[in-house]
This record gives structure tokens, sequence and C-alpha cells, in this order.
């Protein structure tokens, strides 16, 4: 088994993402005539292809991912499609980088999406959305090493701007929480250390595109063998194939995170803490080839 399939999680955030109001702070001329939550997008993956809408409306947008399949786990990652760039052009680019451990386009841009979910299972985020033409991609790698999405699995969709009443920012989350990344580590606020329910924001500080996973350690587990396991670049390491990873209910259950995103960019989910050892871990591969948690973006914390 591929490593990365491994590191793309059993997810089983299922987060219903906290409707939100305009803060008591917030100058009341505008009444929120409309719903000031984030507005849902159902996505699904079934037979290795997306089921989602071909075009959605820009603003803040809770993305539900479902994977519909019986084995694999599945990403809905999405990136902006550059004007004068067609889609096969993408798929074609993006994934001989992966396959080669090689720079990415900088012409493709990484705009977050639901991290990884197990057969069956769900994964939220909310983002967002800005007017511009888009690729759902899957790029969990197959058995052959191949991106999922080099071989079908991606869909293109349209955000389509709105008027800006709708496109305003009253359904964005209030955060409990805030992970900030870097080049190349995690800089969480202090709240996060306490158990309960949160609404964690995702914020993108660094120079690189960055994801963020957020996985509770099993019992006996550690950071080194995340580090270990968890390296998307694993499977293109020498010697790696006669170390094989554990099940990865045998090393932790995944508590959510967002797919990898551009500099500045931020997004938020819902997660309910309970007390124990976490490990916050990016999955994205740097331009000279060695994947960010090698460069050391991985931290372990306690939540009590
Ligand atoms: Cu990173």
């Amino acid at each position: 088994m591929r490593i990365i399939r491994l590191g793309m999680l059993g997810v089983g955030v299922t987060a219903s993402l906290l409707g939100c109001s305009n803060g008591d702070d917030a100058p009341a001329k505008e009444p929120a005539a409309h719903n000031a939550s984030p507005k849902v997008v159902k996505i699904s993956v079934a037979n290795r292809a997306f089921q989602a809408p071909d075009t959605i409306d820009a603003g803040w947008t809770t993305l539900r991912f479902t994977n519909d399949t019986d084995e694999d786990v599945h990403y809905a990652h999405f990136v902006r499609l550059d004007s004068g760039r067609s889609v096969p052009e993408l798929v074609e680019y993006y994934a001989k980088a992966i396959r080669e451990s090689g720079p990415r386009p900088t012409w493709i841009v990484r705009f977050g999406g639901p991290g990884g979910a197990g057969p069956h299972q769900t994964a939220s985020v909310t983002q967002n959305l800005v007017p511009g033409t888009y690729v759902w991609i899957c790029p969990i790698e197959n058995e052959k090493g191949e991106p999922h999405f080099g071989v079908g699995e991606y869909r293109q969709f349209v955000v389509r701007a709105t008027n800006a009443e709708t496109v305003e920012a009253a359904a964005e989350p209030v955060a409990s929480a805030t992970i900030r990344l870097v080049d190349y580590g995690f800089t969480p606020d202090s709240s996060l250390v306490k158990a309960g329910r949160h609404t964690i924001r995702i914020e993108n500080t660094g120079g690189e595109p960055h994801d963020m996973n957020m996985m509770k350690l099993a019992a006996g587990r550690t950071l080194e063998d995340m580090q270990r396991f968890m390296n998307p670049e694993r499977a293109r390491r020498p010697g790696e194939k006669d170390d094989p990873p554990p099940p990865l209910h045998e090393l932790g259950s995944m508590v959510g995170g967002v797919a990898a995103m551009a500099p500045s960019m931020s997004a938020y989910f819902d997660a309910e803490l309970t007390p124990g050892e976490y490990v916050l871990f990016c999955m994205v591969t740097a331009p000279d080839g060695r994947s960010h948690i090698e460069h050391g973006m991985i931290r372990q914390i306690r939540v009590q």
C-alpha cells in the first residue's frame, strides 16, 4: 500500500459548522435579511467520479464531502484553473509533478476543500469561495503511485459572482481557536488545548501552499510514528517498502482539517476535542521534492 493512501486519513469529521451571526459590535445598518449561516454544498465521490454542482455561488460556503465508496480514502481538494489553460493540461502537469516529486506548476492555485474521508465517511470545511473556474481533484495515489485525478477523478466547476450582499462577510464562522500555518510549522493559539467543541480557523500565513490534518493519536503511538508513516513522499524513499505502515486506525483517528490552500487563504472546521494527544501535520511537498513533514511541519499538542 502506498503510504499516501494511508496518509489521506479515514475521517470522521461530520462537522455541521456552527452558523454564526453578525457580531454584536458589527454595525447594524444592513440587517441580514438572508440566512447568515454559510450555505452548504454537497460533494460526493463514487466509482472514481465526483458528483457536484456545475456552478456554486461565491461567498462563505460549507463544503460537505461524502465518500460513497467501499474502499479507499478520497479527498475533495480543489484548484483554480488559470485562464489560458485547459483541464487536461492541469491534470497532466500536476499528476506528473506528483509522480516525480517535482515542483508543482505555479499556475495551479490550490484552494483547499475538505480533507480526506474514508469509505462512507464525511468531511466538511467552510471557506469563502471566489468567482472563477475550478477543478475538484482527488490527489490520493492508487497502488501504482498514480494520483486518482490522473486517472479520471476530477470535475470542473464554476464559482459565479452574486450580488454583493450575498458575498459579504455575514456568514463567516466565528472561531474558538486558530491555527496558523507557516513555512514549515504550526502556530496554534492557546485556546486549542481546551477540550470541548471548537470551530477552528486555519490560516496559511506562509509563503507556500499548506494543508492541515489534525489527528488524535492512538494509545502507544508517537509523533515519530506519524512522521514516518504520514510522510507523503515515503513511497518514493528507498527502503521504505520493507517497513509497511500499520492500518490507519492503529495510528489514531482523524479530527479534521483542510486540503492544501494557497498563501493568505483561511478555512474553518468544527471539531469536538476530547482530552488526549493530537498531532497536526501537513502533507504538501515542497519545491525541493521533500515533504513539508520532512521539513518539520508536524507538531504534537495536548488537549486537556
Ligand atoms: Cu505545509
